[in-house]
């Protein structure tokens, strides 16, 4: 049996994973799962109801759910954590209290991990700012291997797919080796230079380089803010659905001339971005729920000057949580 921890079980973003994660949609029909679901003490009501709908659902490879407010208990012997629970921006709060907010959480989760999780539990860390939040996890996990943990750019990436073939008018599966470079947030570099369409250089289908550089990147950026202006709220179900298809990716042999983005321990990569960092590159995996990155992708000097900017923003992120 899997056992599967996820953090901010009651929140909307679960309300859209866990059924799907119950359902065997993510590690396949044959692999029976337990739920170790992690909320705040003030919303294990809500999580209450939650459970009663999984239960409701009768789903044949859902053998056991444990919720608490506990990360040392909770996470006993999981061999999968997607962390998501994160504290949200308030009115008010600068991004450097946003993250030190969060390193608070992500700090005891990592301890608890390393205390009580499988030792070679795959760290998926979606709760923004998500990389360096991995980043604090990781550093206060001693003893778990910097290959295990994870961040999501994976959304990111999907968006962009989606994107491009919007643009060629081709099906979303015809656009393919789409990386997102760097941090989740409005500096993340999608690259259209190396994606292609069709098997065919993006460049070469889209030949209008200025909607690639301008409208195409700021759209993939600020995909996140365009969705919470018009629902009111941010991005729950496509979210849901990216963290699916990034844990499929990790545990699914990448096929051929393929790839998939995900923010990885940047120490000793080959693209000279610095160490110690949950950068994004782009990936492949042999399917056992780890990746290796994908060498020598070229880069213009558009693409350079943006992965520098992420790069800048990652750092200084660190440096602020780590060091200041
Ligand atoms: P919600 O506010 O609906 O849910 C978050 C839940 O986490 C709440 O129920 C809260 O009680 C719980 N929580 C807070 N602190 C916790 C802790 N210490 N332990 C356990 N649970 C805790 O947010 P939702 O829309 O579900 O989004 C969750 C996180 O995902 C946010 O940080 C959001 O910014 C982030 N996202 C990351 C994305 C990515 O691509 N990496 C995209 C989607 C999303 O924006």
């Amino acid at each position: 049996m899997r056992r599967i921890a996820v953090t901010g079980g009651s929140g909307q973003i679960n309300y859209n994973l866990l059924f799907r994660i119950a359902s065997g949609e993510m590690l396949g029909e044959e692999q029976p799962i337990a739920l170790h679901l992690l909320e705040l003490p003030e919303a294990l009501g809500a999580l209450e109801g939650v459970v009663m709908e999984l239960q409701d659902c009768a789903y044949p490879l859902l053998r056991e759910v444990v919720i608490g407010s506990d990360p040392m208990k909770v996470f006993s012997g999981v061999d999968l954590a997607i962390l998501v629970g994160a504290t949200p921006r308030g009115k008010g709060m600068e991004r450097s209290d946003l993250l030190k907010e969060n390193a608070k959480i992500f700090v005891a989760q990592g301890k608890a991990l390393a205390k009580v999780a499988d030792p070679e539990v795959k760290v998926f860390v979606v709760g923004n700012p998500c990389n360096t939040n991995c980043l604090i996890a990781f550093h206060h996990a001693g003893g778990l291997n910097p290959r295990h943990f994870f961040a999501m750019t994976r959304l990111d990436e999907n968006r962009a797919k989606a994107q491009l073939a919007a643009k060629a008018g081709v099906l979303v599966r015809e656009v393919t080796q789409v990386t997102i470079w760097g941090n989740h947030s409005a500096t993340q570099v999608p690259d259209f230079f190396n994606a292609r369409i069709k098997g065919k250089p993006a460049i070469e289908v889209i030949k209008d380089r200025h909607y690639l550089e301008g409208e195409f990147m700021t759209t993939v950026q600020q995909r996140g803010s365009a969705v919470i202006a018009a629902r009111g709220k941010s991005s729950a179900a496509s979210a849901a659905n990216a963290i699916l298809d990034w844990i499929k990716d990790l545990y699914t042999p990448t096929p051929a001339n393929e790839w998939f983005s995900s923010a990885i321990y940047s120490t000793g990569n080959s693209y000279g971005i610095a160490d110690d960092l949950f950068f994004s590159f782009p990936c492949r995996s042999k399917g056992d729920g780890t990746c290796e990155i994908v060498a020598g992708l070229p880069w213009d000097e558009f693409l350079r000057k943006k992965i520098e900017k992420t790069e800048a923003e990652l750092i200084q992120e660190r440096d602020e949580v780590l060091r200041g």
